[in-house]
Formats: C-alpha cells, sequence, structure tokens
C-alpha cells in the first residue's frame, strides 16, 4: 500500500524525509500554473497514511454541539443538506524554506524533528465540499462555552515513545466566515489518499497544520485543543528561545501565514549568460486574508529595488505567481531578492536572522539567491 500512495505522486518530488512520507516538488515546475497539478502538490505527514473505506467512512460532529450527528459523505454531499462551495486556495507549511534557517544556524534549532524543507511546500488547488459552518448549523449550533473546533485525523504517529492521533483546532470565528472547508475533492478528482482520502479540512490563509486530512470526527470545545500538535507545535519563539529554555506556555501558536514569497526561476548559483536582463519567475502569497499588492527584486542584495509589473488583481486566499525582466548590468556574483507586500501594507523580514526562531517556523524572510552573472 506505501507504494501505492507513491503512485499518486510525480516521480521527481523531493523526498524532504523518507518516513514519514514528506515531499516538495521540482522548484521550475511549481511556478507553471496557477493551479498545482495533485502530483505535483507537496505532501507533509507526521506519521503513517491511513486508508479508509469511504463506504463505510463517518464524520462525527460531537462536544458542544446542540444536536451532535454521525454523518456519512453521501450526507455531506447531498446539495439538499448542503450547498457545495467551491474554492481556490493556497496551502503552505509553516515550514517553507526551513532548510534557510537551519543554514543560518546549524545545529541551534530543533532541525532533528523538523523536515528541511526549502521553497516547494506550497501549493494551490481547487477544494472542493461544504463549509463547517454549514455543518455546524445543520448541528443545531454551538452550544454555550464553544468557541473552537477540533479536527480529529485518522492517522497516527509516534512521539517520544507514545502513539498520538493527529489533533489540532481553529477558533469557530474561522469556521463562521465561511473559510474552514470540509473538502472531499482536489482539483475535480476525489481527494488523494496521500492528501486526506476521503475528507480533509481545509482552512484558508492559516498554516497547513490546521487542514487536517483524514478527517473522522469534529469536536465543538472551549478554548484550543490540548492535543499536543495543537499545543506543543508549530509555536514561533524569540530568537533568545533554545532547546534549554523553551517552554510551550512561552511560544506563540501560529494561524494565520504572514506575506512571504520566494525566487523559483532561476536557481541559487545559477550562471547566467545574457543581454541585459534576466528572467525571475516566483511565488508569492499572504495568508490571514490579505494579498500581494507588490512584489520587488533586486540584483544587489536588497538597495535598488524592481517592482514586478501588473499587479492589480485580488488574489484572495490564492497565491500569486509572478515573472519579470530583471535589468542587470553588473557582472560576477550577485545576490538576487525578493521581497511582497500585503495590501496590509505587511512586508517580510530583511534578513532569516532577523526572524530566527528554534522551532524553525515561518521563514518568511526576503528570499535571496546568488547568481553568477555574465553579461
Ligand atoms: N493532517 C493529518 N491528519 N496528519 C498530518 O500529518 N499534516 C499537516 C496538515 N494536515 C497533517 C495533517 C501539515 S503540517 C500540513 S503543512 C498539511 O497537512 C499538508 O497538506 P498536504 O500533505 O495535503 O500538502
Ligand atoms: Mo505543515
Amino acid at each position: 500500500s506505501w507504494k501505492y500512495v507513491l503512485e499518486e505522486k510525480s516521480p521527481d518530488m523531493i523526498h524532504v524525509l523518507q518516513f514519514p512520507y514528506n515531499g516538495e516538488p521540482p522548484r521550475d515546475r511549481l511556478v507553471e500554473n496557477e493551479i498545482t497539478t495533485n502530483q505535483d502538490h507537496f505532501v507533509r505527514n507526521h506519521g503513517g497514511i491511513p486508508e479508509v473505506d469511504p463506504s463505510e467512512y463517518t464524520l462525527d460532529i460531537s462536544g458542544l454541539v446542540k444536536n451532535p450527528k454521525r454523518l456519512t459523505l453521501a450526507d455531506l454531499q447531498n446539495e439538499s443538506l448542503f450547498p457545495r462551495q467551491s474554492n481556490i486556495a493556497t496551502l503552505q507549511c509553516s515550514g517553507t524554506r526551513r532548510i534557510e534557517q537551519i543554514r543560518q544556524y546549524p545545529g541551534d534549532g530543533d532541525e532533528l524533528i523538523n523536515a528541511p524543507w526549502a521553497e516547494g511546500a506550497i501549493g494551490t488547488a481547487r477544494w472542493t465540499g461544504v463549509s463547517l459552518k454549514k455543518v455546524i448549523k445543520h448541528c443545531g449550533g454551538l452550544k454555550e462555552g464553544a468557541d473552537n473546533l477540533e479536527f480529529f485525523g485518522a492517522d497516527t504517529y509516534v512521539k517520544k515513545g507514545q502513539v498520538y492521533n493527529y489533533v489540532v483546532s481553529v477558533p469557530w470565528r474561522k469556521v463562521k466566515a465561511n473559510e474552514v472547508l470540509l473538502a472531499w475533492e482536489m482539483n475535480g478528482e476525489p481527494l488523494p489518499k496521500i492528501h486526506g482520502f476521503p475528507l480533509r479540512t481545509v482552512v484558508f490563509g492559516y498554516i497547513g497544520a490546521r487542514s487536517c486530512k483524514w478527517l473522522y470526527e469534529v469536536r465543538a470545545i472551549s478554548g484550543p485543543s490540548q492535543a499536543p500538535v495543537q499545543k506543543k507545535e508549530y509555536l514561533y519563539y524569540t530568537p533568545q528561545v533554545g532547546k534549554q529554555n523553551a517552554m510551550y506556555s512561552n511560544g506563540f501558536s501560529i494561524q494565520d501565514m504572514p506575506v512571504s514569497s520566494a525566487i523559483m526561476s532561476p536557481v541559487d548559483k545559477a550562471q547566467i549568460v545574457h543581454d541585459g536582463h534576466i528572467k525571475l519567475r516566483g511565488w508569492a502569497y499572504s495568508g490571514g486574508g490579505h494579498w500581494p499588492v507588490r512584489v520587488e527584486v533586486s540584483s544587489d542584495g536588497g538597495s535598488v529595488w524592481y517592482e514586478v509589473p501588473d499587479m492589480t488583481t485580488k488574489y484572495f486566499h490564492a497565491w500569486r505567481l509572478w515573472e519579470i525582466d530583471l535589468p542587470v548590468d553588473a557582472e560576477g556574483w550577485l545576490e538576487f531578492c525578493v521581497r511582497t507586500w500585503d495590501n496590509a501594507l505587511n512586508t517580510q523580514p530583511t534578513f532569516v536572522r532577523s526572524a530566527w526562531n528554534w522551532d524553525l517556523h515561518v521563514t518568511s524572510s526576503c528570499h535571496r539567491i546568488s547568481i553568477y552573472s555574465m553579461n
């Protein structure tokens, strides 16, 4: 069954970890299309890949809801019960570009348990399913005191000798905004096994971790989930925090993905013969309901910036692919970089070290590569 699952992915996926399987696509292919193919979409797993029989599948809506219910896939897909919702949305792992933090201070971060992602732990798909808000309404709404929804994934993972289910939560306000989808389709196809078949949550604008795969229960609770993935992982620490003094209570629980971007072509260390212009391509994305309004690139490490043209379209909940012919006069090794501004005028930290954090999350600093220019 292991091999079968890998057959769902492109053969040239870069395996960031072998087990649990974690992979990202080759970088130039990722920015070819606004919609990432299912075969190329990055995969992030904490543990194994459960096999779920769709005919026996049920979803429990439990906890602090007025009328707890057990729903089948047929119930969820019954359009007289729930209107179907379809959204193009970007999914990004908070570990994207972690390799840059590891390189900055090798051995100082928690890299033993964290996969060394490059720029490809991001992808965009058309997700189809029902809004979780509608399903909660169908169950009579929330009881007094409920303000979070906890998601249970059928996969298990082992940490320090203990076996856990994958469990995370999101606040009710996120659900209420119709930004949490229970999705059974990815780009018009049934969800691939490796992406959570038969049902997953897709939480727009949040870190990928909240988009729970192989979902079998949604529980209404008071306060965020106490499960280890929610409470002890995906925390953002100050630069002073390390292995010796990390306390979960000191970490900030990461939800919204901040604005970030990457140059995907050319590749780092490329040597390019050109006639005064070099073509750059990449992605830009901002979570939390924001969208990129300005992408700027530089060939001198960030002294002089050039703006990517035609940035007027609003890409809501989705990334924006960009390209530019950057004027380049200088010869020799140059530092190319990109930074993006979103519609709230947030932009990216200048250097990796500006935002280093020991759990190595959210490497959103200005992305820098070295290019050898031959004019
Ligand atoms: N859901 C379950 N059940 N188990 C997991 O390991 N990984 C999460 C999230 N949902 C995970 C999960 C993380 S950290 C990310 S970034 C996304 O799934 C990745 O989704 P993908 O593998 O479909 O790209
Ligand atoms: Mo993730």
